[in-house]
């Protein structure tokens, strides 16, 4: 008996895939699937691009409601974009991730186009020319008008959409690469950089700098697997599933991402992807695949069986247990002001910060929303900005905060600390 049992064991492991995702794993993706669909719903929810990447990725589908929220993109999302276009404001990110959330539904892409200095061009002639823009900011500052990682993001888009993205762009990538000048975020980055130089390379368009191309690939394998926790996340809890998408799409053997995909199901489990921006970068993972394979879809023969059924509204009563935070603030001057405010425990920060600029003791900010939730923009009336290459950073105890101010959440006396930085 005992050794029939050996083998059995021994048989899971070796004919069962490492990322399997059958069996409970499936429940798992499904309720993931329904969390995205249902972030879309409600009024002011504004359509977001990557939810609906992640939910055209998936394998079930609920086709109605996804079309439903394509057109939504495409009156809303279109609008913010062509409103940035006609004030020459940088989008590369936004356009980028609008192009590969219309090619998940198989759009055609040459019927959007957007209307600049009345000119009428298609949505990919502008990302073409945000990606040139971005190329001479590059070769003048170093680096590019909005980081590296929308720089990825538009090469990327460009490719799986089957266009010739320009060597001299794609250059620019292999070279900050070479020379590791990624930055804030850089597992993240390093994950979108390897799928939009993997897509290029198979398209076969970068013939001349083959070698370079191949040694840079290479190098983004190495950093993200050195970046490899104990605990099988990669970078952080947030940038795992874009690394595994990463991986898988530069063809690496799925078993190098068992840990990582069983660290992401804990987390899930955990409810540590509430965010729908962190939930749609993972869900691609968890289904072995990655927006790199947008480039092959055919929208055919499509399951329909994601079904929302309705959800008993749960309403939650601030706690009557209250903490002590100290907040900190550290504007560009260096000199800091310390605060005080008790706060209902599990509140988010920015009910916190809130509540302290309701103490009028002369803390005051400001926020601006953005896919991932309120950004922080301003304090006490210091503004932080993308263009001069600053952002208040946020710290808990001296730790850097990996969730926003929407997100985070207070649980226990501590010293947040909001310092103007630099990146
Ligand atoms: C580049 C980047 C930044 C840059 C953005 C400016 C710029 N022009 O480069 C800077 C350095 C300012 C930044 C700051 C922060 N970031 Co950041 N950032 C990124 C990164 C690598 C790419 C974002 C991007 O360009 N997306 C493409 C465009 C199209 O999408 P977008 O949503 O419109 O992009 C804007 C917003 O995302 C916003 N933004 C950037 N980071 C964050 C974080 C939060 C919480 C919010 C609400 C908004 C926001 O700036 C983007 C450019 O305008 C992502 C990685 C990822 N996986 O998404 C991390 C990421 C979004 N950042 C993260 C974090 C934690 C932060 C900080 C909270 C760090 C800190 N301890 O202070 C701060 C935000 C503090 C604040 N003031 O509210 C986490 C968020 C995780 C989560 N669960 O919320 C990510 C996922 C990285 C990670 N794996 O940990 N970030």
């Amino acid at each position: 008996m005992l050794p029939l049992v050996i083998i059995s064991v021994l048989l899971a492991f070796t004919s069962g895939k490492p990322c399997d995702t059958e069996g409970s794993n499936g429940e798992l993706l499904l309720s993931l699937g329904k969390n995205l669909l249902r972030s879309l719903e409600g009024q002011d929810s504004a359509p977001n691009p990557s939810v609906h990447l992640a939910l055209r990725l998936s394998n079930s589908h609920n086709l109605a409601k996804e079309s439903e929220h394509l057109n939504r993109m495409k009156n809303h999302l279109h609008n913010d974009i062509q409103n940035s276009l006609s004030n020459n404001q940088p989008v590369t990110g936004l356009l980028a991730l609008y192009t590969l959330a219309l090619k998940s539904s198989c759009y055609d892409l040459n019927t959007i186009t957007f209307t600049v200095a009345q000119e009428r061009e298609t949505l990919l002639t502008h990302l073409k020319r945000q990606m040139e823009q971005e190329k001479e900011n590059i070769a003048y500052s170093h680096r590019p008008l909005t980081n590296y990682y929308q720089y990825s993001l538009g090469v990327l888009a460009l490719c799986v959409s089957g266009i010739r993205v320009n060597n001299h762009v794609t250059n620019k990538l292999i070279k900050t690469t070479e020379h590791e000048h990624v930055g804030h975020g850089s597992t993240d980055t390093y994950a979108m950089t390897g799928m939009a130089l993997q897509c290029v390379k198979d398209a076969g368009s970068h013939v001349h700098n083959a070698v370079e191309l191949e040694t840079a690939l290479t190098k983004i394998k190495q950093k993200l697997l050195a970046a490899r926790r104990a605990d099988g996340h990669i970078g952080n809890e947030y940038s795992t599933g874009l690394a595994v998408q990463a991986l898988l799409a530069m063809g690496n053997d799925v078993a190098e991402c068992a840990a990582s995909m069983q660290a992401m199901r804990t987390d899930v489990r955990a409810n540590k992807y509430e965010n729908p921006m962190a939930a749609s970068q993972i869900l691609p993972a968890l289904h072995q695949t990655s927006y790199m394979h947008i480039k092959n879809k055919s929208c055919l023969n499509e399951d329909n069986s994601l079904v929302l059924e309705p959800i008993d509204p749960v309403v939650t009563l601030p706690s009557e247990i209250t903490v002590t935070i100290m907040v900190e603030v550290v504007p560009s001057s260096g000199e800091a002001t310390l605060y005080s405010v008790d706060v209902p425990k599990g509140s988010s920060l920015l009910a916190a910060l809130e509540l302290l600029a309701a103490k009028n003791v002369g803390f005051t900010f400001e926020k601006e929303s953005s896919l991932w939730g309120p950004f922080l923009s301003a304090v006490n009336g210091e503004q932080a900005r993308q263009s001069d290459r600053r952002f208040w950073h946020l710290s808990s105890d001296g730790t850097a905060l990996n969730q926003g101010v929407g997100d985070f959440k207070i649980e226990a006396p501590q010293k947040i600390t909001l310092k103007n930085s630099t990146y």
